[in-house]
């Protein structure tokens, strides 16, 4: 996991796009997003810790996506550049990477930071947690290549409230995020 300051130099959304401005554990968690590592290993006690973790934090679902151009045709482009619309969830979401790398960004809110994109590079092993209602977009790397879990507390609800398309400002899960980190 590497975290840094988006350049918003207009290009393609799978380049680092690195401006060179770190961002650390405690910035991300003055956002609401926790990071966590979870080396996948062999004897899979990794999946042991996982369990651990859904339950403490009251998940009961999960899924597997896999984001690749062989797996997704034709759609693969669309796919990433809707994946890439910034949103928001009214549920928490939790992502563990099972393989390949991918970028979430998510917004930064005060000082420096406000409204500023900041990239949260991961790779096999890594997790996030995101808040509900926290903007943010996901982006595969220039390797073209991710499998993530997605693990949910109850349904799946996936719904993207896209903040271009509508008024996500207004949204309940809004406020109570803007509530918790300020
Ligand atoms: C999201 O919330 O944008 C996603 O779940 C993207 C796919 S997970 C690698
Ligand atoms: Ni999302």
């Amino acid at each position: 996991m590497r975290a840094y300051v988006y350049d918003d130099i207009p290009g393609d959304q799978r380049l680092p796009h690195d401006s060179g401005n770190p961002i650390s554990l405690n910035t991300l968690g003055e956002l609401g997003v926790i990071y966590k590592t979870i080396p996948i290993d062999e004897d899979k006690q990794w999946e042991k810790e996982i369990d651990v973790f859904a339950k403490e934090r009251g998940y009961k679902n999960r899924d597997q996506i896999t984001v690749t151009p062989e797996g997704l045709g034709e759609s693969y482009e669309t796919k990433i550049k809707s994946f890439f619309d910034e949103h928001l969830h009214e549920d928490e979401e939790i992502r563990y990477i099972l393989g390949g790398s991918g970028y979430f960004d998510v917004r930064g809110l005060t000082g420096q930071y406000n409204e500023r994109w900041i990239r949260i590079s991961l790779e096999k092993g890594d997790l996030i947690v995101l808040p509900a209602g926290i903007y943010h977009r996901f982006t595969v790397d220039e390797g073209n290549t991710i499998t993530a879990m997605r693990l949910f507390q109850d349904e799946p609800k996936w719904t993207p409230y896209s903040r271009s398309a509508a008024d996500t400002d207004a949204r309940p899960a809004r406020s109570q995020y803007i509530d918790e980190v300020k």
